[in-house]
């Protein structure tokens, strides 16, 4: 064991090596008195015995406790809502103009698929004037508080592997014509990861390699940051929840609100149709009467492929990760501790050899936790279940191609625009693809759904080299 004269630091040594992680101080005598430090404020910041206890859960595997018994959930199916909108959208935009909703996106991801170097909400998206994703939700987000003569409060959660480069976003571009005082910005909680004899790995002499604890974190940090409390204050009862990477999110949607409200529901879900049983979304499904999502990753084949008996997916109601929550919810899932379950993935983790060189292979050497903010469900009360139509509605940036990439979203971007514009009576023409030849976008200002573009009695002559409406 390494020996430190300073009591505090001592304990901190003596806790990691309690816990069997000695191996974290293999570098020790090289590292200068700054990074002894740093390694050690590291280190104290760690939940030893949360750690222990998802080594344990490692090491007993993934047990499928649901296989054969998911069912399907209730929904407020696309049929069932006609002619109840109207009713819904009411009772939502009462609550928008009263001040009670407020907005959370969780922009804390490290977004490694898509491999773009920085937060993900930076990345250009749209298809004339190429605003940011953060650009996009922060002016959907005005327009409809706009609407109801109020600026929806907005919490932001990044993680500390992302932090600093949003707030320095945000400031640089004058928090896209937020009032400062509306935006609150919070940082979710770190996990060590661990090798596959449950050590934690170093990713440097001196650091230990962390990742963040899944948007599950979200619960906890709203809570810890202080969010709750300003919510509070501020009145908020209800709260729209949003992912950064969909392009077409109807943020803070007054008929969803509405469904919420009139479900008396403490957590309520979006749900899209499944385009085949391994499509990467989640499923929402009923265990023994109650409400789950159960992740694609955790999703047996045999649910996966189940059928109705005329043929259709039995489990077809995917998670498009739009959600609303009571704050009343969130408070009480904060009472007595964070209690979310962890979730294992397997990854390729960059580490160092014993010469302190850095190793990147494409063996998956390490074991990530994290929590998904869906698995709190299980508590709410009540729930409702909201189909809406993926066209309209669902388009994320995951991948740097191919299916959910910038190709994808531009696209359905284009689409949306050009159909919005064909309602409202304007000639445009497509081609054999459905899309209308020219790169088409319109601003938030103007239309959050196709409204108000007939009134605006626009001159598109068909020779446009692009077309931008603001
Ligand atoms: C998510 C859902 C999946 C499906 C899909 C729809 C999970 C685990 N799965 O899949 O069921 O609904 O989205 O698009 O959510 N994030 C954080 N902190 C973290 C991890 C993620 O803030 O520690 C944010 C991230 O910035 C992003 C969102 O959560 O906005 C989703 O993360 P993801 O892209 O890793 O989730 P994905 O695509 O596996």
């Amino acid at each position: 064991m390494i020996y430190c004269e300073d009591p505090e630091l001592q304990a901190i040594i003596e806790r990691v090596y309690k816990h069997e992680q000695g191996h974290i101080f293999r570098f020790w005598d090289h590292l200068d008195e700054q990074q002894q430090t740093d390694l050690l404020a590291q280190a104290d910041l760690i939940d030893f015995s949360l750690l222990s206890r998802l080594i344990e859960q490692a090491a007993a595997g993934k047990e499928d406790k649901h296989e054969g018994r998911l069912e399907p959930p209730e929904v407020i199916t696309l049929a069932q809502r006609e002619g109840n909108d109207d009713e819904a959208r009411q009772i939502g935009e009462a609550a928008l103009a009263a001040g009670d909703v407020a907005a959370v996106l969780v922009a804390g991801g490290q977004g490694t698929r898509l491999g773009f170097d920085g937060p993900k909400g930076m990345y250009p998206v749209t298809p004339v004037m190429q605003k940011s994703l953060f650009q996009l939700h922060a002016e959907k987000l005005l327009a409809i508080g706009d609407n109801f003569g109020v600026q929806i409060p907005w919490y932001i959660m990044t993680s500390i592997t992302n932090n600093k480069q949003t707030i320095r976003c945000f400031q640089q571009n004058d928090h896209f014509g937020y009032d400062h005082e509306n935006i609150f910005m919070f940082i979710q909680e770190m996990i060590p990861a661990i090798d596959r004899q449950g050590k934690m790995i170093l990713d440097e002499p001196d650091h230990i390699f962390m990742n963040p604890n899944g948007h599950g974190g979200t619960i906890k940090a709203l809570s810890e940051s202080g969010a709750l409390n300003d919510m509070k204050e501020r009145g908020v009862d209800h709260i729209f929840y949003f992912q950064v990477d969909n392009v077409l999110t109807r943020i803070c949607d007054p008929i969803y609100l509405g469904y919420h409200i009139l479900g008396d529901s403490e957590m309520s879900c979006k749900v899209v149709h499944k385009k085949y049983p391994e499509e990467k979304i989640g499923v929402l499904c009923l265990i023994e009467g109650k409400l789950h999502l159960i992740e694609y990753s955790d999703l047996n084949e045999k649910d996966m492929f189940a059928t109705n008996k005329d043929g259709s997916m039995k489990l077809w109601a995917g998670n498009i990760a739009t959600h609303i929550f009571d704050r009343k919810f969130i408070e009480r899932e904060n009472q007595g501790g964070f209690k979310l379950p962890y979730h294992l993935a397997e990854k390729s983790i960059q580490h160092l050899d014993n010469k302190g060189q850095k190793v990147q292979s494409d063996e998956k050497n390490g074991i990530k936790f994290e929590t998904f903010v869906f698995d709190a469900l299980v508590d709410a009360k009540k729930t409702v279940c909201l189909e809406i139509e993926r066209e309209k509605e669902f388009s994320p940036l995951k991948n740097s191609e191919g299916e959910n990439s910038p190709e994808t979203t531009k696209r359905d971007l284009i689409k949306n625009y050009t159909r919005w514009l064909k309602e409202a009576g304007y000639n445009i023409s497509l081609n054999k693809e459905g899309m209308p030849g020219i790169d088409i976008e319109i601003s938030p200002f103007v239309s959050l759904a196709g409204e108000n573009l007939k009134e605006l009695d626009l001159k598109i002559t068909g020779k446009e080299k692009s077309l931008y409406i603001d």
